[in-house]
């Protein structure tokens, strides 16, 4: 059931939106929370406001505590690569080691708990792409309730492009896997594809709210979702709305706080098990995640972690040529399955689109080479793509 706020709770969830500062943020938050009333249907929806106001505090605390000491550690890190992936597990995993031998990248290993204490990042090559592999601090039960460093191992995890699941095989993986997704579900974090999805682009679409139906809407009307968004004040916006969609999600994507991480889950440490646990582990999760048996202490499974990530993030590489040049450039665009000759263009400068007459494409999607297309073309992994401009 839709929370049903009444229209004062609403009004505060304006100024949650508008608010500019962080501190700005934590006042219309608090305001908000103290205007929803307490019941079973708004359960959820204040778990939710509650996280992110101790995420917003935890900010804030890190802010003054960086201003007052000069400087010091940040729990961010800037994106690099391909895409950014969160190496995520209970402590003793074998995440440092992982990271050590899939990216060189220093960080301390021991056999007590605890040894990583900040995100630390490094680079996994992958044929001619790279992807940067982040070792979170170890999350623990509990963790999106605030405890320890929790909220700030999920924050990580949010930002992310991806996730990869560390598992000791050794020390009960199926606990240890269930605790992990649980505290990522409490975090409104999903490592299954949802069957359907919401974005709201609040202020486009001219005047009004207009519904783009990619999909299908469940037990609800388009004037359903015009009326929830007008009751919340929003008055233009493009609405999209992909797959299976109610007016639940809707409201939910009001408040922008669902994702979903496409994820892989490491097995490690099958060099003291065996390989029985991996089957037994991919038996009980959905097919959509892949389940490897690693030792990052052999090396064993480790070649085949750039190719598992590469696959389940649902990205193609696609090489730009200039007319008269006869190599393409060796650093491929990064674009998302179902991309067009349209993304391509705006991805190497918007003034390619406005001047398109038509493209020439070499590769899978290329009927022959050289085929030409317009800006509606599917694009494919390593097509390589040459635009012509008026
Ligand atoms: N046998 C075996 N031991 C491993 C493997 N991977 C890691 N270890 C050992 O497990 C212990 C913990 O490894 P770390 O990489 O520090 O684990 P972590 O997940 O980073 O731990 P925290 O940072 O404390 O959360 C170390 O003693 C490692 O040598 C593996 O594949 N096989
Ligand atoms: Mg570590």
């Amino acid at each position: 059931m839709p929370a049903n706020l009444p229209p004062e709770a609403k009004e505060k969830w304006l100024k949650v939106m508008e608010a500019k500062t962080v501190e700005e943020k934590i006042r219309a938050l608090e305001e908000f929370i103290s205007a929803v009333p307490k019941h079973k249907g708004t359960e959820n929806l204040l778990y939710w406001a509650r996280r992110r106001l101790r995420e917003l505090r935890e900010e804030l605390e890190e802010r003054r505590r960086r201003r007052s000491s000069g400087k010091g550690p940040t729990f961010f890190i800037e994106k690099e690569g391909a895409a950014q992936i969160v190496l995520l597990g209970m402590a003793n995993s074998g995440k440092s080691l992982l990271l050590r031998r899939l990216t060189n990248a220093e960080v301390e290993v021991a056999d007590y708990p605890y040894t990583t204490r900040r995100p630390i990042p490094g680079m996994l090559r992958f044929e001619d792409i790279q992807f940067q592999l982040v070792e979170a601090p170890a999350i623990m039960p509990g963790a999106a309730d605030g405890v320890a460093w929790g909220t700030k191992v999920l924050g990580l995890a949010r930002n992310a492009d991806g996730l990869a699941i560390v598992l000791d095989a050794s020390n009960k993986p199926l606990y240890q896997l269930k605790t992990i997704v649980g505290e990522l579900r409490k975090a409104h974090i999903h490592v299954v594809k949802p069957r359907g999805r919401v974005v709201i682009e609040k202020g486009r679409g001219g005047s009004g709210i207009r519904v783009a139906l990619s999909g299908r809407l469940i037990g609800c009307t388009v004037n359903d979702v015009m009326n929830l968004l007008k009751s919340y004040r929003i008055y233009n916006a493009l609405v999209k709305i992909y797959g299976e969609v109610t007016i639940d999600d809707v409201e939910k994507a009001v408040f922008g706080n669902i994702a979903y991480k496409p994820t892989i889950i490491l097995v490690n440490k099958v060099d003291l098990t065996g390989i029985s646990i991996v089957e037994k582990i991919r038996k009980i999760v959905p097919r959509e995640i892949p389940v490897l048996g690693v030792s990052a202490k052999t090396g064993y499974g480790l070649n085949e972690i750039g190719k598992t990530l590469f696959d389940v993030l649902e990205i193609i590489r696609v090489y730009t040529k200039q007319p008269n040049h006869d190599k393409p450039s060796d650093q491929p665009l990064i674009l998302r399955k179902g991309a067009t000759v349209y993304d391509v263009a705006k991805a190497i400068h918007s003034s390619f689109v406005e001047n398109f007459r038509y493209a020439k494409i070499w590769g899978p999607s290329a009927k022959y080479p050289g085929e030409r297309v317009g800006l509606d073309h599917v694009v494919m992994d390593k097509d390589i793509v040459e635009i012509h401009v008026k």
